[in-house]
């Protein structure tokens, strides 16, 4: 089980509160759509992607990054029960979706430097380093369900 120190849990809870999940979100799933364009393939139904600029103006790509984001927001408020918090969506990731769980580790690495963009200086690399565990352990969380 993963453990968090009372200085990790301090800054994930304290970053998170000044988080705007819809900005946050949608820059984060537009850069994952741009920079790993494969991941295209599971919004095809989204409309257009066909450049940065779509991507990132699309209303249906940013509705859905904040839905994600909110999402991870759970595991925010779950620190030590992120596995069962994520288990239904693994299941959903999985069985209906087939979302290959590489990508999990992919928008995780996108989320954490979109936040360090924002934040700037005041993204320090303790609070980088327990961001980077924070989206690992979602990852994995995520990919449990799969078989
Ligand atoms: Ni994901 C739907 C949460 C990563 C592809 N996803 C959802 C929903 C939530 C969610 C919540 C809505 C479920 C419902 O309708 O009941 N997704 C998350 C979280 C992460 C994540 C918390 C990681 C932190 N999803 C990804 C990734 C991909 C992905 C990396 C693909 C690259 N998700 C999808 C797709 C849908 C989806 C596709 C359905 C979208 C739609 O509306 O058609």
């Amino acid at each position: 089980m993963v453990h968090w120190t009372d200085e990790e849990k301090q800054i994930i809870t304290s970053v998170w509160a000044k988080v705007d999940v819809a900005e946050i979100g949608a820059e984060s799933l537009g850069c994952l759509l741009v920079m790993y364009p494969w991941t295209q393939r599971f919004f095809s139904h989204f409309g257009n992607l066909s450049s940065a600029t779509a991507i990132c103006g699309n209303p249906k790509v940013r509705a859905h990054g904040k839905k994600v984001l909110t999402s991870f927001g759970e595991a925010i408020k779950n620190l030590d029960n992120i596995k069962q918090t994520f288990s239904q969506l693994s299941e959903l990731h999985c069985d209906k979706l087939h979302v290959d769980p590489e990508n999990f580790k992919l928008l995780g690495d996108v989320l954490v430097i979109v936040l360090a963009s924002h934040f700037g200086k005041d993204f320090t690399p303790c609070t980088q380093a327990a961001f980077h565990k924070l989206v690992r352990v979602v990852a994995h969380a995520l990919a449990l369900r799969y078989h």
